[in-house]
């Protein structure tokens, strides 16, 4: 076996990945030309790749290593844990320390009646769940034709069957028949791209009075559940107007319509509280969650539920006829644990809230100043630029959406920062324990892109307004 500190040259593995290895979200052919870059390890903030580069990861890999990479008690926990108990499962009445004692925590810290846990391996799985858990509950309920869920265009809750389905993302849909049947989207509450002459706070009302539309016009007695992440996140880091979620919230409370807040990302810590619907100000009935939940040391993901939900479909004097192998895996649930720990003892949110982003804010609310930046976004430690060639009309380019975003990004890459693209916005979500320091190597190298970027787009001629 090839030992991983002693790996093959960059160009062997490179051909070996593009010969066997298919990735996800990738056009394989471009991929096998240029060959994939190998990340080897990775410690706090940084990671090195096969080259020997630093990598500074504004992206906290998957928006999920929340306590930073390379910690050595959350290792310690894993190698525990497999020596203990590698794996038991959860069905057929039996359970496990691991599940118990992570459920138990999980309820702890989150808010009102929500105390119970059905544990997933990953965040796709975990909304696959929610669309059975509701319609579950309405069928025990007695209305089982309560079955339609409402999401949003450009929302994202994963890439299974019903979670791409769940999401409004339309290369997704295209590809495989999707949306499932009785999964319908309204409009996003994306004031930048889409809100015109409105202000934000018109424009949230309106975005969220297309719920209320949806419903009137399918009838509530046909509608389960509305689903939105409190701060979209694939999607291009969007923050609605701060009218949105409160008139969604009253929308769902008056026709009855359970109300899931997807938390994958928002929670645990990301935006300087436990959960996003606190930063938010909602009270949904089930959180999605995952990455976050072990800082992505193991895969595990899940639903938190609240007891109305739970008593009903838990005691329905049947079986939820529904489970995953890995339920509450032992090994991730015990490293779940951990970092939940982590995150308390170190107080990593206290540092969001009073170092990391305040100092961020400054910083990235000072790159909107940049001639291609428009606006700068930053929620706890998510943020987003929106790159536009006119800021005083939010501009979008004449080159095809995604183009200067794509050529921002490369020069993130080549300066050794990883900040993603989502069209022609660019969006952070560092490790939660990135220091002011770090921070600063952050914004110089993020700002020295942006010249690069700005001055390729001027020689190139594509500094042009749709
Ligand atoms: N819900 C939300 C809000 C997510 O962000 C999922 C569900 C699905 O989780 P899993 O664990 O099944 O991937 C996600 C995942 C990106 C990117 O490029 C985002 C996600 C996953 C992969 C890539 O921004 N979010």
């Amino acid at each position: 076996m090839t030992q991983i500190t002693n790996h093959l040259p960059t160009k062997e593995l490179q051909a070996l990945d593009a010969a066997h290895h298919m990735h996800p979200f990738t056009e394989g052919a471009a991929l096998a030309r240029k060959g994939a870059r190998i990340i080897t390890r990775a410690k706090g903030v940084y990671l090195t790749d096969s080259e020997g580069h630093q990598i500074l990861d504004g992206m906290a890999g998957l928006w999920c290593v929340n306590v930073g990479y390379g910690r050595k008690d959350l290792a310690d926990v894993a190698a525990r844990q497999i020596e203990e108990l590698c794996y038991y499962n959860t069905f057929f009445q039996t359970s496990h320390v691991p599940a118990i004692a992570l459920a138990a925590e999980i309820a702890k810290l989150a808010p009102g009646d929500l105390n119970h846990v059905f544990y997933a391996g990953s965040g796709s799985e975990a909304n696959d769940t929610n669309i059975r858990l509701v319609r579950r509950y309405w069928d025990v309920k007695g209305k089982p034709e309560k079955k339609v869920i409402i999401s949003r265009k450009n929302a994202y809750h994963g890439s299974t069957m019903g979670g791409a389905s769940l999401g409004g993302m339309s290369p997704m849909h295209a590809q495989g028949g999707l949306p499932i049947p009785d999964i319908v989207h309204v409009g996003q509450p994306h004031w930048w791209a889409e809100g015109g002459d409105m202000t934000p706070e018109d424009f949230g009302l309106m975005r969220a009075r297309e719920l209320e539309a949806k419903i009137e016009e399918l009838g509530a007695d046909r509608v389960a559940a509305f689903i939105g992440e409190p701060i979209q996140g694939a999607g291009g880091v969007i923050v609605p107007p701060a009218t949105y979620w409160p008139e969604i919230q009253r929308i769902c409370d008056k026709y009855g319509i359970l109300l899931i807040a997807d938390e994958v990302i928002t929670g645990f810590g990301r935006t300087g509280n436990w959960f996003g619907s606190q930063t938010m100000g909602i009270r949904p009935h089930i959180m999605t969650i995952a990455k976050g939940l072990s800082s992505g040391y193991a895969p595990i993901g899940g639903s938190i539920i609240c007891d109305e939900v739970h008593d009903t479909v838990a005691g329905s004097g049947d079986d939820f006829n529904h489970g995953y192998t890995y339920s509450g895996h032992p090994v991730a649930a015990a490293v779940a644990l951990k970092n939940l720990e982590v995150l308390q003892e170190e107080r990593i949110l206290d540092h969001v809230k009073k170092v990391a982003h305040p100092y961020l804010m400054e910083r990235w609310q000072a790159l909107a100043d940049h001639p291609l930046v428009g606006e700068a976004k930053l929620v706890g430690l998510m943020g987003s630029i929106a790159l536009t060639p006119d800021k005083a009309t939010r501009a979008k380019f004449a080159s095809e959406a995604g183009t200067v975003g794509l050529r921002c990004r490369e020069r993130c890459f080549a300066n050794n920062l990883v900040m993603r693209h989502v069209g022609d916005r660019m969006i952070i979500s560092p490790p939660l324990v990135i220091t002011p320091s770090e921070i600063d190597v952050l914004i110089e190298r993020a700002t020295k892109s942006l010249d690069e970027c700005y001055a390729g787009l001027k020689s190139d001629g594509l500094l042009v307004a749709a």
